[in-house]
């Protein structure tokens, strides 16, 4: 049999990076593509195409000449970015996804395709503790995006037997690539000024609590849901998924543990309106029970592995 070829779509981003690695590390065949050559060492030996998913007939090339199986994609702009660009973060996200359910429906090699969907879905009404199913009515272009997008994955594996898997990210937490352009993005950034002569200036309020992911768990929730039949899968849309809720504070006061004499302050912008919308957490009961979904990571053990990874030293606790 064939092996699979599992090809990133927004391969030097921050989740691509780390899915990445994951699969190389697994042995498995990786094909990575971007609009930017990736930088990470490890990944430097891997096949990689420069492709804009705006270009269809390119990204068609890229899946052809690889005999690609499995499609990930990541090429995305986020919440913040897409406030400030909303006609562009429009045009990349929904062409974006609708390329790539196109050729998933039309080229027989291809046999899953895994797209995030995001925590920006809900808004106002969707409750401090998302259902499944809670309404939403997202208040960004990109939670628009998100929303959207997934009614497309339902048409497409409804309509032309697509086979695409969604889960709802929340903030996520990784060490090898930085994020661009999110509201969450504060918790990755404040591990890289811990040592800065001034304190960390934050640009969401102390108590704005939201829903967080070590990039661990994130890469093992997409192999993981991309591993189960698709008869297990009740949800054609995406699956909500949690790991844990910190706001600004919690985070600090743990980074304090480690780094004794650690500050904040506050100033927060226009990425507090777009946080105050999302909801404080998310019921995953049906992602749990359809196929397994069990986060590993809390917050000291984020807290831990960014330390880990930045080589700095811990305190004995
Ligand atoms: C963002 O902040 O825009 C993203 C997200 C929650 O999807 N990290």
């Amino acid at each position: 049999m064939p092996q699979d070829v599992h090809c990133i779509i927004g391969a030097s981003g921050q989740l691509g990076t780390e899915l990445a690695v994951t699969l190389h590390n697994a042995g498995e065949q990786v094909v990575l593509l971007d609009i930017k050559a990736p930088s990470l060492p490890a990944l430097l030996e891997l096949p990689f195409e420069k492709v804009d998913v705006r270009d269809q007939a390119a990204l068609c090339a890229a899946f052809g000449a690889h005999h690609v199986t499995h499609v990930y994609h990541f090429a995305a702009a986020l919440s913040a970015r897409g406030e400030q660009e909303p006609q562009w973060a429009w045009d990349l996200n929904m062409k974006g996804l609708l390329h790539v359910l196109d050729l998933a429906s039309s080229m027989d090699s291809i046999a899953r395709v895994f797209w995030p969907s995001s925590i920006a879905v809900f808004g106002p009404g969707s409750g401090p503790v998302a259902a499944q199913s809670a309404f939403r009515l997202p208040s960004t272009v990109y939670g628009i995006s998100k929303n959207v997008g997934e009614h497309w994955c339902s048409w497409y594996h409804q309509h032309r037997g697509v086979d695409v898997r969604s889960v709802r990210y929340p903030g996520l937490i990784g060490t090898l690539a930085p994020p661009g352009g999110g509201t969450t993005d504060y918790a990755v950034e404040v591990f890289d000024q811990l040592h800065g002569p001034a304190p960390y200036t934050c640009f969401l309020q102390a108590n704005e609590k939201l829903p967080m992911m070590h990039m661990d768990d994130a890469v093992g929730a997409a192999l993981q849901i991309l591993s189960v039949p698709r008869a297990a899968l009740r949800c054609n849309e995406a699956y909500n998924i949690n790991a844990m809720s910190f706001d600004p504070q919690g985070l600090f006061a743990e980074i304090g543990r480690h780094v004794p004499g650690f500050t904040a302050e506050y100033a927060p912008d226009f990425r507090q309106d777009i946080a105050a919308g999302w909801p404080d957490a998310l019921n995953d009961d049906m992602a749990r029970e359809d196929w397994g979904w069990s986060p590993k990571i809390d917050l000291p053990g984020l807290v831990q592995s960014m330390m880990e990874a930045r080589r700095i030293a811990s305190p004995a606790r």
